[in-house]
């Protein structure tokens, strides 16, 4: 698919240490130390309605990784999915009659214009669940060989039994696990499975639902293999970062992790699996289900500045749950401004110390709170010396820019 327009994204003198991020599988805050090439996948968005502050906060957040990477000089390869053919998207086209492939191009589409108003670095690599059917078909077939799927009715099933280390990546109890695999699309007690856990891997055509013909028969794909056969393809096994909002940690990552290690007999899967906290409204969870949603488009909309957009979730350590506010838009709004009138301002030499400061707050594990509060001490110092202003570069703008996506001298502001 396409993807979206790459920002441009200034260079800046230096270096930071290496990017430490949390990982859910060892449960600590770890060195993420890519090859040259660092691989990233993170889930994308099922395309059923318009991208809300969750979801981009979500991807903001792993744009800071693509950023520090790419700040450290490392090539980033980082890959995205579409859920572009899946039950919520089936049903919302049965509420609104509309046809499920025209709801998902035009919401791709509004998520692919937010993403780019935002500056997020577009992955390299965007695909659709549908066009990659070959693939997952392929991959069903192997795990076929290993012994690690069967069939209820037509529909083919996984055996986590398969993998041993099964549960080693959210290290969730079993209790808990059937809890949020049946809130989460599961079908914990459909009579015939092995397992209450054992997740879909191929639905067999029912009808009046899309279907595609393939050595596995009518049907279309299940969720966590779909984000395997198209990580697979793309970055191959021990890529460095799985991301996505927390609610995609049990049981989404650890399936997609069963899935591969089974299929390939390798391990890891993912050498970190980082999450995003989830945002809401208040007291509430951002989803669609529930109505309580802050779209990016109205945002952009109603004019506020696509920076003032990032402060406001950058002001939150992305492992936090958080809460939306108005309150908490003004503050970024009125940050911008305040980084944007300092930036204008003659800067001495201090820049080489902010931008190390900055960086070292990232690089622990995406320190955000604390990077803004680097920038803020800058933009106070200069505003309180004072000076003539002027309209040349500024290295400290130049590193938010790079390494926060935040623009402070834009000329159309
Ligand atoms: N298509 C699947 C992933 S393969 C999916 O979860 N789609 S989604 O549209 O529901 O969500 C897209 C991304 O936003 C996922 O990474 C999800 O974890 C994240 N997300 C969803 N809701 C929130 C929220 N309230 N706060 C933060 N992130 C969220
Ligand atoms: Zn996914």
């Amino acid at each position: 698919m396409e993807s979206w327009r790459t920002p441009a994204i200034p260079d800046v003198p230096g270096r930071g240490p290496d990017l430490r991020l949390y990982d859910a599988a060892s449960r600590e805050v770890r060195a993420t130390n890519p090859g040259a090439t660092a691989r990233m996948y993170v889930c994308g968005i099922t395309p059923y309605d318009a991208t809300h502050m969750g979801h981009a906060a979500t991807y903001l957040t792993f744009d800071l990784v693509a950023r520090y990477w790419q700040d450290r000089g490392h090539d980033v390869h980082y890959v995205q999915n579409v859920t572009d053919i899946d039950d919520p998207l089936l049903e919302r086209a049965v509420q609104t009659g509309e046809d499920w492939r025209a709801i998902a191009q035009r919401e791709t589409q509004l998520f692919r214009e937010d993403m780019e108003a935002l500056g997020v670095i577009p992955p390299r690599d965007y695909i659709g669940a549908v066009e990659s059917i070959p693939s997952v078909v392929r991959c069903i077939e192997g795990l076929r060989k290993r012994g690690a799927v069967y069939d209820v009715e037509g529909d083919l099933y996984f055996d986590v039994s398969a993998d041993a280390l099964f549960g080693e990546v959210s290290h969730a109890t079993d209790d808990r696990m059937r809890e949020l695999f049946g809130e989460c699309g599961g079908d914990p007690l459909r009579p015939g499975k092995r397992h209450p856990l054992d997740p879909l891997l191929w639905r067999a055509a029912r009808r009046e639902e899309p279907a595609w013909d393939t050595p596995l028969g009518h049907g279309r794909p299940g969720w966590h293999i779909e984000c395997v056969a198209i990580a697979l393809d793309h970055l191959g096994m021990s890529f460095d970062v799985q991301g996505g909002g927390r609610d995609l940690l049990f049981p989404h990552h650890e399936m997609g992790a069963a899935h591969a290690e089974v299929l390939t007999g390798e391990w890891p899967y993912a050498r970190h699996y980082t999450h995003a906290g989830l945002v809401g409204l208040s007291g509430h969870k951002m989803s669609k289900s529930l109505g309580n949603l802050v779209f990016v488009h109205r945002l952009r909309q109603d004019g506020v500045h696509p920076s003032a957009i990032r402060l406001a979730v950058a002001a939150h350590h992305y492992r936090e749950d958080w809460a939306w506010t108005d309150a908490g838009l003004a503050e970024a709004i009125e940050r911008h401004a305040r980084w944007s009138r300092a930036a204008r301002l003659a800067q001495g030499p201090v820049a080489a110390a902010v931008i190390a400061d900055l960086r070292a707050a990232l690089a622990d594990d995406l320190d955000t709170p604390r990077a803004l509060a680097v920038l803020d001490r800058w933009a106070s110092e200069a505003l309180e010396r004072g000076g003539p202003e002027h309209d040349g570069p500024c290295q400290v703008a130049e590193a938010a820019d790079a390494l926060l996506g935040v623009r402070l001298l834009d000329r159309d502001e």
